[in-house]
């Protein structure tokens, strides 16, 4: 068994530590979209494989008999590639998918179908927008310049920032509510722009936001190809045969 981990979510950093304490002969895979990726217990790569075909001759090369795609819900790109990949190779795939965020009574959410969406769901009296978005899609809003942008990025932007008003804050999560709580309120923020990306580790915003009784704006996640989907880590580790390692937890 060689396994190839597609890594950059706090579900894969679990999901390595699960597969180096099994001993599981794997590798894990950043894109290299950050300047210092957080470390991981597996031996790692970083950077795009060159698309399906780049793909398809790794898998190939590095004989890999498994792949668990443990990346974002908003990484169609390789999810879709990774699947298109592992169909061309018959190489076994599995999704590691965290669930949607589900609003809880109070909350003052609006879904919209796609990140291109939440631009019109923002007022045209300006406000102050807390863009927890990241930096790849920030250039959607500068149809909207009229907001105060408060940008959270992972690594200090290089080059102009293409909005008028921003703070930028420089943080890697995952992110506690004490102190989103503060971000929010130190910032003024009047309303929130996320990804439903599920998980824990985005998550303090929204409680956050609850809690001042502040609307978010959440794109919902786009369509992804493949059936073969594990919720948590155990369920990966089953399906790689490896049940006694899954009962201990990680
Ligand atoms: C490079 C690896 C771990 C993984 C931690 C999770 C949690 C913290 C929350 C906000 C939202 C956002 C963003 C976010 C979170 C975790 C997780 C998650 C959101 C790192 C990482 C990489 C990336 C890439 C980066 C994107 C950006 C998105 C920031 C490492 C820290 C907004 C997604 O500068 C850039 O180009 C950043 C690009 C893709 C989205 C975007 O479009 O800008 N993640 N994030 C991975 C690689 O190279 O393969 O640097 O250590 C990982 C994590 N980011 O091990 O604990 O699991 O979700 N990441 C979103 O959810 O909307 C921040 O600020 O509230
Ligand atoms: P994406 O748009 O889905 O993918 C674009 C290209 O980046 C892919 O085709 C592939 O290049 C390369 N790539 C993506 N993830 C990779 C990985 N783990 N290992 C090797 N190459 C990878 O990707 P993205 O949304 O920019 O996400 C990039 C990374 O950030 C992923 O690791 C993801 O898990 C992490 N992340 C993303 C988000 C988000 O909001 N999108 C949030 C948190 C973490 P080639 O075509 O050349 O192979």
């Amino acid at each position: 068994m060689r396994v190839l981990l597609l890594g950059g979510t706090s579900e894969a950093s679990q999901m390595a530590k699960a597969l180096s304490q099994a001993a599981v002969n794997s590798v894990f895979s950043y894109a290299g979209r950050t300047n210092a990726p957080v470390p991981q217990p597996l031996p790692t790569r970083v950077g795009g494989f060159g698309g399906v075909a780049g793909l398809a001759a790794y898998l190939r090369r590095e004989a890999i008999t498994h792949v668990i795609d443990a990346t974002h819900p908003f990484a169609a790109g390789m999810s879709r590639n990774a699947y298109a990949a592992c169909t061309q190779t018959a190489t076994p795939l599995i999704r590691l998918e965290r669930p949607a965020w589900q609003a809880q009574s109070g909350d003052d959410w609006t879904f919209v179908p796609t990140l291109e969406d939440t631009v019109a769901a923002l007022p045209d009296e300006p406000a102050r927008v807390f863009l927890a978005i990241g930096k790849q899609h920030i250039g959607l809003f500068a149809t909207k310049p009229q907001h105060h942008y408060l940008l959270r990025l992972v690594d200090v932007p290089v080059g102009d920032l293409p909005l008028p008003y921003t703070a930028v804050v420089i943080a890697r999560g995952p992110f506690d509510v004490a102190q989103d709580l503060a971000l929010l309120q130190d910032h003024e923020i009047t309303h929130i722009v996320a990804k439903n990306a599920g998980g824990r580790g985005a998550e303090a915003k929204l409680t956050a936001a609850r809690q001042l009784g502040l609307p978010v704006i959440l794109a919902d996640r786009p369509a992804l190809p493949g059936q073969n989907i594990a919720a948590d880590i155990g369920a990966v580790m089953a399906w790689l045969g490896h049940d006694q390692v899954a009962l201990r937890g990680v």
